[in-house]
């Protein structure tokens, strides 16, 4: 056998690179389900059917079309648990002459994956996985001489590059970016989309019982899984995206609403990265409803820089700054993770609607990510390695590429500015702003300190005080420090006094 073609659970497609000038007469594709992967965080379980299951249809799908394919289920005899254990066992079935793999998305794979051509003694080919839309050489090149990483100004590039949204050398439209358009507050009466879901079929029927089997413990509801598993149905979930919910997308990004887990979100992100959907596809699929005038530009051009930029900017920056990124820790926050995390059990209605969301989908959109359950964590100084894992561990989407920088950059501010400008800290009035759930909560948004007071309020002028030394330099922090230097020493008091009284709680919050 000449080439033995490894394809990982998050490169599941046809067009990736491992699979380029594969000749199926004479090479193998060897697909492994191992527990290091289900356990090295204990992911969510419906993040491990998906991967699971997204892998065995794949493979389903090579076999239709030909290859000769090597399937090992997790729980066939003789599986080692691990990448490098059923590597080494295929090259004894196989005896390739090479081993030819796409570069993986995290790290600790990575690594992994350099030390195979030494240890098992084979030619190994690690190639570069070009289903992004700006390569890592190219990424680095941007990056080389800048001072700052903004992701605004690499973006524009992008929009050079691909020429998308553009009018000669100018944007459509005059701008680069319709933000401003796309901070609206849902309107009384809104409708809502249904949202597509999808059946459980014998394939994933059968991975739900395994990691009921094997996987009881983990975080999460098992049940109703409804994510699509094969490239059919996630592009059924993009025609049904930009039909049904990308007119509204823009308008409302920033939004939440109890009861609407969806709202006019994408749900897309599981199925790019684990390679169901092309990210260049679902752009074309965006651009395509703005050329026939059936979503506006701002809605399009915000969607579109969320994958143009955001999603390629995120995954250039992960692997410039790693493997030492995520040991930073510039606001030395050192909480442990309170247990309310894992079972929503807090009078926090904001907290507990986003956590159970979580629980329920492994999702959460955006806003929730960023401004409930990210802005508490940095407002409460939590350890950003715990906050990282719990991330990794909770949403379907999570690869550590880009789980990482989202979190430790721009959530946790952990990375003292290199991805974010400023740390994104908000008071009660911005969730109250945009959203329905103080409206339901025990705590008033209104209220700033005392019985009642909404513990935003006071955490967010303690996060100020308490990391005066580290941020007041900030220029875009300026305003917020005037604010602060204008409240009365009393006041100040106070403000320390609860919010002690409040995180020396939450450290009893424990299991
Ligand atoms: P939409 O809101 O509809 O956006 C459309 C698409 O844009 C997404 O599918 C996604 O591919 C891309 N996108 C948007 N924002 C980002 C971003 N900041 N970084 C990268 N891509 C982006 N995204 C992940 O894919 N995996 C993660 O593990 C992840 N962890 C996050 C952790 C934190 C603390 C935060 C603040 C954000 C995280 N994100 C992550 C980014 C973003 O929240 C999700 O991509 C988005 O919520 C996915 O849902 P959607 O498909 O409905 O996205
Ligand atoms: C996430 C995941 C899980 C749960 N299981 C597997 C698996 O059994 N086999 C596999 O090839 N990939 C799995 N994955 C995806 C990998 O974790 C992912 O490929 C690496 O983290 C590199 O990005
Ligand atoms: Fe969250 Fe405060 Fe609003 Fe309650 S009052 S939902 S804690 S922001």
């Amino acid at each position: 056998m000449k080439n033995l073609r490894l394809v990982l659970g998050d490169q599941l497609s046809t067009a990736v690179s491992s699979l380029s000038d594969i000749d199926r007469q004479s090479d193998v594709v060897l697909m492994v389900e191992v527990e290091d992967e289900a356990g090295y965080v204990r992911h969510h379980k419906q993040k491990l059917v998906l991967v699971l299951s997204a892998m065995r249809h794949f493979a389903a799908r090579l076999q239709q079309r030909g290859y000769r394919v090597d399937y090992v289920k997790m729980d066939s005899d003789g599986n080692t648990g691990s990448f490098s254990g059923e590597v080494k066992r295929a090259l004894d079935r196989h005896r390739p002459e090479r081993l030819v793999v796409t570069e993986p998305g995290e790290w600790r794979v990575r690594a992994m994956m350099e030390r195979w051509q030494q240890d098992l003694g084979v030619p190994v080919e690690i190639r570069d996985d070009d289903r992004f839309l700006c390569s890592l050489e190219e990424f680095s090149q941007w990056a080389q001489g800048r001072k700052s990483l903004r992701m605004e100004y690499f973006y524009r590039n992008m929009r050079k590059k691909t020429g998308w949204l553009m009018d000669g050398d100018k944007p459509v439209g005059g701008e680069w970016n319709y933000d401003k358009q796309n901070r609206k507050p849902l309107p009384k009466g809104m409708g809502y989309p249904d949202r597509l879901r999808f059946d459980v079929d014998d394939i994933t029927r059968d991975v739900m019982q395994l990691v009921a089997r094997r996987h009881d413990t983990h975080f999460g509801d098992l049940e109703p899984f409804q994510w699509a598993t094969t490239r059919e149905d996630a592009k059924r979930a993009l025609e049904h995206f930009t039909t049904d919910c990308l007119p509204n997308f823009g308008d409302y990004q920033d939004a939440m609403k109890s009861g609407e887990d969806f709202l006019f979100h994408a749900l897309l992100s599981p199925y790019m990265n684990i390679g169901l959907l092309d990210p260049h596809e679902v752009c074309e699929a965006a651009l395509k409803a703005h050329d026939q005038g059936q979503a506006p530009l701002a809605a399009v051009e915000g969607f579109v820089r969320q994958i143009l930029g955001w999603r390629e900017y995120i995954r250039g920056f992960y692997w410039l700054h790693m493997p030492a990124y995520p040991d930073s820790n510039y606001l030395n926050a050192k909480r442990p993770l309170p247990d309310f995390f894992w079972t929503a059990e807090t009078d926090m209605n904001c907290l507990r609607q986003a956590i159970e969301t979580t629980r329920r989908h492994a999702y959460a959109h955006h806003i929730q990510r960023l401004m409930i359950t990210g802005n508490f964590a940095l407002l409460a100084s939590l350890s950003p390695a715990e906050v990282e894992e719990w991330y990794l561990v909770v949403y379907a989407d999570a690869f550590e590429w880009v789980e990482l920088p989202n979190t430790h950059g721009m959530a946790l501010f952990a990375d003292g500015g290199i991805l974010a400008s400023k740390p994104y800290a908000a008071s009660g009035a911005y969730i109250n702003r945009m959203s329905d759930y103080c409206a339901d909560c025990r705590f008033s948004p209104s209220k700033k300190l005392g019985e009642g007071a909404c513990p935003f309020n006071y955490l967010y002028w303690n996060f100020l005080i308490s990391k005066r030394d580290l941020l007041e330099g900030n220029p875009r922090m300026g305003l917020a420090y005037r604010n602060l230097n204008n409240k009365p020493e009393s006041e100040l008091e106070e403000i320390v006094a609860q919010s002690g009284e409040f995180l020396d709680a939450l450290e009893n919050d424990r299991a």
